[in-house]
Parts: structure tokens; sequence; C-alpha cells
């Protein structure tokens, strides 16, 4: 288990404990061309948490909402008001004023850290809100130069930290499910200290030399954790991009020697193709892979260029991060690994049974963090007698290992058979003219519904009937024929959460 005192501010142990424990001349954050040590990042979110208290009359409790893309200034506002006893809501650049609102008003916001170049849309919200109050503008820039600097440069380096207890709420994590209704999800200072000392030190082994890279923002709890909390519990540094595509991903991976790495499986696609153009990314000794299936071909063609296993791992915001995954010395292709240490899953059925081995089922997890939302009737529909439904269908095999089947609401059931759409769109990306792909069911009046795919394809290559016909065939001959896509449609592009996961919702037809 893990003990922690009852009294514990997690945005102390990640900035002040670490200059005690010997790291303040280490390298915390690199961003925006600027370097910060970890007694620089410690005096930074000092000052700033006696302008949110002082100046900004934040009390602890109150919720505070931060929107920026990924960068060191995020990181420090977000430790900030943590030090300060605020309830910390990270939001991506992305939103809109109405979609900022819902998040204000579900988590009674009042008081917002804002990115002077995100501010319109912030200010337009905050217009038509009862609850907040306050919109201060940070420079993301890290320049100081917005009023929340400003008032910081005028502050001690020291700050008394708001006496938070260990089961004290720190975050929430918001997740917008399928519905476009969103759920809070309420996690304590420890579950932030838990998924370090568990995840990252058990499967990671993160040292002090780590330097740390990826692609998810820091408003979705697998970016916070990856590229803030677990560089930072370990004094090893973060680099934080605002534009983490595969290119600005690779120059920093070249230019630092990042050793730890954090994204999905297309950005894995995207870096391996860059190897093959000379791309350097030797230094890379962890790649973690989540938020979509990591396709067996990815993996296979990691291993075979990189000689180490990629990392897939399942996590959920209700979790707050992984909860299964390979590790370093126990994986397998087109598998999602075993359980993080301390976390139990069942693979169930529709009555609560537990699954054969080979036998799909409704993933059931409990461990150390767990879902908590905040003021949601479907807290019943994700916890049952303490056991975490997360939504995904799971098959165990002989040996123990879990492999991802499908989102439980992915799984098309056509002519009587159970298809998981993962499995065909695991099929059709390996044939080299498809570049990505989502695999829905679509009506059908005599199979009841039909395997539907949707895919983008390379260039060069002809959207035509003989197209279809070849990537039928494709799929044919690599699973059982049954699954292959009646149903072809090419496109551009698919739609995508502001995480990078597919709504594979937005696909599919009504079947009302
Ligand atoms: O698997 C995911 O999508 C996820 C969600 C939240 C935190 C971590 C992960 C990997």
């Amino acid at each position: 288990g893990f003990d922690y005192p009852e009294r514990l501010n997690v945005g102390v142990e990640l900035t002040d404990r670490m200059v005690e424990r010997g790291f303040g001349d280490r390298t915390a954050l690199i961003g925006n061309g600027r370097r910060r040590t970890y007694k620089e990042l410690s005096d930074w979110t000092n000052r700033l948490a006696h302008v949110l208290v002082e100046d900004l009359k934040l009390k602890p409790g109150n919720r505070v909402l931060i929107r920026s893309a990924n960068n060191p200034a995020m990181v420090a506002a977000w430790l900030a008001a943590t030090k300060a006893g605020a309830v910390v809501v990270n939001t991506m650049p992305m939103l809109r004023a109405g979609e900022l609102s819902k998040i204000v008003d579900k988590a009674e916001i009042t008081h917002a850290l804002c990115d002077t170049r995100l501010m319109e849309e912030m200010v337009t919200c905050a217009k038509g809100s009862k609850f907040l109050k306050s919109v201060v503008g940070f420079d993301g820039t890290s320049n100081h130069d917005a009023e929340l600097d400003r008032l910081a440069l005028e502050k001690p380096v020291t700050f008394e930290a708001v006496d938070t207890g260990r089961d004290d709420v720190a975050l929430l994590g918001f997740t917008s499910g399928t519905t476009g209704n969103p759920k809070a999800t309420m996690h304590f200072h420890r579950d932030l200290l838990i998924i370090a000392d568990g995840y990252a030190k058990e499967v990671l082994n993160v040292v002090p030399d780590d330097i740390f890279i990826g692609s998810p923002p820091l408003a979705f709890t697998f970016g916070l954790g990856g590229l803030a909390v677990f560089p930072l519990r370990f004094g090893a540094t973060a680099t934080l991009l605002e534009t983490a595509s595969p290119p600005n991903m690779i120059e920093i991976i070249e230019k630092y020697r990042a050793t730890v790495c954090f994204t999905a499986p297309t950005a894995y696609r995207a870096m391996l193709r860059a190897m093959d153009e000379g791309a350097d990314l030797s230094s890379l000794r962890a790649a973690v892979s989540a938020g979509e299936t990591l396709p067996g071909p990815v993996y296979d063609e990691w291993m075979k260029k990189t000689g180490k296993p990629m990392l897939d791992g399942i996590g959920a915001t209700e979790m707050l991060h992984i909860f299964i995954t390979n590790r370093f010395d126990d994986h397998k292709p087109a598998c999602t690994g075993k359980p993080v240490t301390g976390y139990e899953v069942k693979v169930l059925d529709n009555d609560g049974n537990e699954q054969p081995a080979g036998e799909p089922g409704r993933l059931a997890v409990r461990g150390p963090t767990g879902c908590r939302y905040l003021a949601d009737d479907r807290q019943a529909d994700y916890v049952e007698n303490g056991w975490n439904i997360t939504g995904d269908t799971f098959v165990v095999d002989d040996e123990g290992y879990l492999h991802f089947a499908a989102r439980n609401d992915d799984m098309i059931v056509s002519s009587g058979y159970n298809i998981a759409g993962p499995e065909v769109e695991a099929a059709l990306l390996a044939h080299e003219a498809v570049v990505e792909c989502a695999v829905v069911g679509a009506p059908d009046e005599e199979r009841g519904a039909i395997v539907e795919a949707h895919v983008v394809l390379a260039e060069g290559f002809k959207d035509d009937a003989l197209m279809v016909k070849t990537l039928q065939d494709h799929v044919k001959s690599t699973i059982a024929p049954y699954k292959y896509p009646r149903s072809v449609v090419f496109c551009e592009s698919l739609p995508k959460t502001q995480t990078g996961k597919i709504q594979r919702f937005r696909l599919r037809k009504d079947t009302a």
C-alpha cells in the first residue's frame, strides 16, 4: 500500500520538497525556449500562490480553472493553485466559451488563470457566469509579461502552503464521454502521488536523468501524469510543447535526447516513418502508448527498429491514470498487459459473473485510485460494489494477459456475430494504403448491423471500387472473413476529441 502522511499537499511535494531533497539545481521544466530548475519552480510557484491568496482572495477549497496549452507557466499555475489549497480544473486551449461555461457551472469555478493569448473566450464565459468572479492573465511564453506575473514578481519566494489532508480533493478531471454532457472526476492529493509511486516507479522506473516528452494535454490526466507529475516526482525533466505534432516531438527528442515519451499510436506511426528518413530516436528508453488501441504492426515495427517494446497501457480519467500495462520485461503484441501493482481486474459477463479465459466481457477494476464523480448520478453506473466499470470490453488469456476488444459501444453485432470494431481496424491498418481508420456498425435490415470502415488513405492511393475490394480482401485474409467491412467509406480525416481519440459515435448512423 501507499503510506502518505495525513497532512499532504501535492504542490509542495513536487516543488519545495524536491529542493529539500537536493534536486534544487536540476532542470525541472523546459518549454518555450527556457529551462527552469526545481529551485526556480519552487520560488515561482510560491510567488504565484501569494498572489492567489493575497490579491485574488482565493480560499482553500475554491475551484480554480486554468486555461493554457502545455507550457511551464501552466504547470506553475497548477502547482501554485494547489499549494494555495485550491481544487484545480485544467482545461485545453481549444475550448470555446460555451464549453468553458459548462465546466465553470458544473465545478462552480470562482477563479480562472488564463494564458493571455487565450483570453477572449475566457472573458466571454466569465461575463455570463454566476460563479466566476476573478479572471487573471498569465504569460504562457514565460516572459512574465502579464498581470499575474507582474504581481508575482513583488512577492516573496517562500509560501506557507495550505495544510491540506491527503484525502482532500486536489484536482477535478473532466471527461466528456460520448454524450457531450461532461462529468467531473475528483482526485485527492494522495492520488496524484499514487500514480507516480505506482505506475511510474514500478513500470517506467523513472530516474532523475530521465527527460520526458509527449503530446497529451496537461488538461487530460494522461498528460498531467505523464508530462508533469511523473518527472517532477523523481527529480527528472519535463519538456513541454504547446504544439506537440510528431515533427515537433522528434525535434525535441533529438535536441534533448529525451528518454520517456507519452503519446498515441498515430504519432508513433509517424515517428516510425520519420526513422526511415533518418530521425534519431535512439535516446528513448520508454515509449508509452495509450488513448487508442495500439495496432500489432506498430508494436512489431517499433520493436524491430528500436529493440524495445512499446508500453501499451490503458487508463481512464475516472481512475486518474494507467491501471493495465505492458512492461519492459513482460509484454506481448496486440495486448494491454497486466494490472499495475495494487490494481485488480475482472472480466464480467452481463450478469456480473467472471468470464472464463478467452471470452470477452466488461472490464471491472479496483485499486488505490477510483471513480468519484462530482454530483453526478452516473456514479452508480460506473462503480458497482466497489469495482469500476470502465466501459471497455476485454478478453483475458490463459496466462492472465488482458487484450482489449472494444469500447462496449464499439462492439458490432452482425447476423448474430460479435465483432470488435478495433480488431477490424487493426487488420485495415496493416495495409500500406491505410493511414487511419475507424470501424463502426451501420444499420442493416437483413443483418441488424454491418461492419462499416471509415478510411483515410495514404498519399498516392485511389479511393475507388478497386481499393474497396482490395481492403475487403485484405481483411478477409488477415482475420476471420465474416468480420470484413461490407461498407467502406473514404474520408479526408476522422472526427477526434481534443485529446486525439477517434469519435466513433459521430460516424454511427442513428440505429433508432
Ligand atoms: O487510456 C486512457 O485513455 C487514459 C485516460 C486517462 C489517463 C490515462 C490514460 C492512459
